[in-house]
């Protein structure tokens, strides 16, 4: 860019922000204060939304229980380790919203060999109970809701009871 130009592009935009001024200065004062409130406003309550948000958050942990979370991408953790005889709380979470056409943001723990089926809805949480088997062994647990159901090793996990 040349000397000439770039004060020409200078003046320019001097001018531009002459005639932004201008503009906006024919607006009345209330109207003016008006317009900002109302996005003061709008930014709060967008904001205190959030933060509410993710105050619901499925994942808010309850004390004493074992957190697993359900989403599209499986089981977290995918192992869990849990002692004979032992009673276990365990807060299931869906991470998933409702718009998910494959499942609807459902998702299910279920271990056939302890007779255990538990299902959430999209983005909740529940805190389910259950005794652990009193001699040690592994246990799949697994869900059939979503993306294939048991046959997706995503949605598979194990559960392993020690002595
Ligand atoms: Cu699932």
């Amino acid at each position: 860019m040349t000397r000439r130009s770039t004060s020409q592009f200078r003046s320019d935009r001097a001018a531009s922000a002459r005639r932004s001024t201008s503009a906006t200065s024919r607006l009345p004062l209330w109207l003016r204060v008006g317009v900002f409130g109302s996005f003061a406003v709008v930014v709060a309550i967008v904001a205190v939304s959030l933060v509410i948000g993710r105050l619901q958050l499925p994942g808010a942990p309850v004390a004493g229980a074992m957190q697993v979370r359900a989403s599209m991408e499986g089981f977290d953790p995918n192992r869990l380790t849990v002692t004979a005889g032992q009673r276990v709380d365990i807060q299931f979470a869906s991470m998933d919203t409702g718009m998910h056409s494959d499942g609807g943001g459902w998702h299910e723990f279920a271990i056939d060999k302890l007779g255990i089926d538990w299902k959430v809805g999209p983005e909740s949480s529940q805190v389910f109970s259950f005794t652990a088997p009193s001699t040690p062994g592994e246990y799949e647990y697994y869900c059939d809701i979503c993306c294939g159901g048991k046959a997706n090793p995503s949605m598979q996990g194990k559960l392993t009871v020690t002595a």
